[in-house]
């Protein structure tokens, strides 16, 4: 595995390698800066933020070494059989030249890092166990039903179906963001920094099915390097360029995120024991 869809393609190789250093660097990064903070709540948002690059340098090596990457045989008449035999030219004593490289690692690694990512921009928005919840909740599904989707091998239909699935649960996902979430952060005082944060999150998530749907799992008009580096580039975006802007933010005002007495409540006069 290693050997044909790395070594022969570069692509391929640097889409990963490159996230390997980002991620590396993030987490130095955020370890550095907010050393001084002390407020309890700002080091949760912090840490959970960090676990975001902790996941994924761990998740590109896991892709990097092979280990979470497979070639599956797919459905008859799947259009991305031709960019495999492209991709593997030179070394095609490895596969069958009817397979797809699946990088199956990254849709079970987004399990475990976009919930931190949600829960750090939850508790920016001053939000309720209920909303964070529902969101990780959600967010868990989608990446899950994304991970089906995509090892699905028994018919079209059946991978677009778990794609659909995915869909409907990236919705819930979407609601939180752009109804839910904008409200709680105007009562917290943190509408401004949790602007930033939601454009970079709905446009740079909703490029992820898109991708999906293009790439080489899909319809496959993109093959497995293009595929590769349009979700490297988005993670890029929704995870180093996310954690560095929101860290900058808590440690520049650790008092508006700190919210003072009505700590994760979203509504006025709501004890944060009262969580409805
Ligand atoms: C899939 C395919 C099925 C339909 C949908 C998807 C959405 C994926 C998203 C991923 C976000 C990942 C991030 C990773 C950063 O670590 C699974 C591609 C809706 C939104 C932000």
């Amino acid at each position: 595995m290693y050997n044909y869809a790395l070594r022969e393609n570069a692509v391929l190789g640097t889409s990963l390698y490159a996230n390997i250093v980002l991620a590396g660097f993030t987490i130095l990064a955020i370890a550095f800066w907010a050393r001084n903070l002390s407020d309890p709540r700002t080091k949760i948002i912090t840490v959970s933020i960090m676990m975001v690059s902790v996941v994924s340098i761990s998740s590109y090596t896991g892709l990097a070494s092979g280990l979470t990457m497979s070639v599956l045989e797919m459905p008859e008449g799947h259009l991305a059989d031709e960019n495999v035999v492209e991709n593997v030219a030179g070394s095609n004593q490895y596969i069958d030249a009817t397979g797809v490289v699946t990088m199956w690692g990254r849709y079970l690694t987004w399990a475990l890092s976009t919930p931190f990512i949600l829960l750090a921009i939850g508790l920016i928005a001053g939000s309720n166990i209920t909303k964070i919840f529902t969101a990780i909740v959600f967010d868990i599904a989608m990446c899950v039903t994304g991970l089906a989707a995509a090892l699905t091998v028994s018919a079209h239909w059946m991978r677009w179906w778990w794609y659909l699935l995915s869909c409907a649960f990236f919705i819930v996902v979407l609601y939180i963001l752009l109804v839910e979430w904008p409200r709680d952060a105007e009562a917290a005082g943190t509408l401004d920094i949790f602007r930033t944060l939601q454009l970079l999150t709905v446009v740079g998530w909703l490029g992820y099915p898109v991708v999906w749907a293009l790439g080489s799992e899909g319809v496959a008009f993109l093959n497995v390097g293009q595929t590769s580096w349009l979700y490297s580039g988005l993670d890029i975006i929704t995870k180093y360029a996310l954690a560095l802007i929101l860290i900058n933010y808590v440690v520049d005002e650790p008092e508006t995120v700190t919210a003072g007495g009505d700590y994760g409540a979203s509504l006025p006069g709501v004890s944060p024991g009262d969580d409805d």
